[in-house]
C-alpha cells in the first residue's frame, strides 16, 4: 500500500510514522508513506495556503491552488488510482470497520487541513471521502491523520509480528477485549483470576468471552446493540445471563 500525507506541518508527523508497528511495517515494505507540504505549491511570495473567507467572518479558510497543484503532483507520482481523503470534523466517524476497508487499498491520499476550514470547492473539484474521527475540534487534520494511518497499517498483512493478535483485540468482534495478565502471579496482594492459571483452555476461552461480553455491556452497551443483529451467539449469551 502507498499513503501520501498531504499537510503543513511534515515535521510533526515525520517522528511518529518512524516508530513502533507503522515504522517497522514501512522498514518492511509493506506500506510506503510520504509526506508532501502544501506550502511547497504556495505561488505568490507570502507563500500562502490560506485566506480570509468571502463574505466576512472569523479565521482563516485553506485555498484550492496550492492544494490542488500537490494533490495532482503526488496523483502522477504513482500509476495506482489514489483513494482521496480530506480529515474534517465534518466528515463520517471514523471506525474500525472502515480501517478494515481501507485496509483493502492500493493507495490512500490523506488531505489534513487546517485553520477555519476548507474552500468548499476543494470539496466539488477534489471529490475526497471525509472522514472524522470523533466528536472533538482539533486545530488540524495532522493528528487526526496518525490516528487513521496507525488503525490502517498495523491491519496490513505481515504489519502485526503475531497475526492472532487482530482476532482477539477490542472491536474486531465488536466487543471490547477481555481483562489481561502476565508475571508476576501476586502484586501487592492482587492475584491473577484462577482460571488463567488452570491450563484448561476451553475455560479460559469461555471466562474471556464472557469478561468480554460483561466489559462491554458495562462500558460500552451501545456496541452490544449494534451488534445483535449480526451476532446471534451474542444476544444468546447475554440473555443467557452474562449479567450475574
Ligand atoms: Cl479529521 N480534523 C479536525 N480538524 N478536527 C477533528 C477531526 C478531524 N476529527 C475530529 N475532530
Amino acid at each position: 500500500m502507498r499513503i501520501d500525507l498531504l499537510t503543513l506541518f511534515p515535521e510533526a508527523v515525520g517522528p511518529l510514522l518512524a516508530c513502533s508497528i507503522v515504522g517497522r511495517a514501512r522498514a518492511a515494505g509493506i506500506v510506503s508513506i510520504r509526506c508532501t507540504n502544501i506550502r511547497d505549491f504556495a505561488t505568490d511570495r507570502h507563500q500562502s495556503v490560506d485566506d480570509r473567507p468571502f463574505g466576512g467572518g472569523p479565521g482563516m479558510i485553506m485555498m484550492c491552488g496550492p492544494l490542488f497543484d500537490a494533490v495532482a503532483k503526488v496523483e502522477r507520482e504513482d500509476p495506482r488510482p489514489a483513494v482521496r481523503i480530506l480529515l474534517t470534523p465534518q466528515g463520517a466517524r471514523f471506525t474500525q470497520s472502515m480501517a478494515r476497508e481501507l485496509a483493502g487499498l492500493e493507495r490512500l491520499l490523506v488531505i489534513c487541513g487546517h485553520y477555519e476550514g476548507f474552500d468548499e470547492r476543494i470539496r466539488e473539484g477534489l471529490k475526497p471521502r471525509e472522514i472524522s474521527i470523533g466528536d472533538y475540534v482539533l486545530s488540524g487534520g495532522e493528528p487526526a491523520a496518525m490516528v487513521l494511518v496507525d488503525a490502517v497499517v498495523r491491519l496490513l498483512p505481515g504489519a502485526l509480528g503475531d497475526e492472532e493478535s487482530i482476532e482477539h483485540e477490542s472491536f474486531s468482534d465488536g466487543l471490547l477485549e477481555y481483562p489481561q495478565y502476565t508475571r508476576p502471579r501476586e502484586f501487592c496482594g492482587l492475584n491473577v483470576p484462577e482460571v488463567l492459571l488452570s491450563g484448561d483452555h476451553a475455560r479460559i476461552e469461555q471466562w474471556r468471552r464472557e469478561q468480554s461480553l460483561r466489559r462491554t455491556r458495562e462500558r460500552r452497551p451501545d456496541l452490544i446493540e449494534k451488534g445483535q443483529s449480526r451476532r446471534s451467539d451474542c444476544s444468546r449469551l447475554v440473555d443467557e445471563g452474562v449479567r450475574s
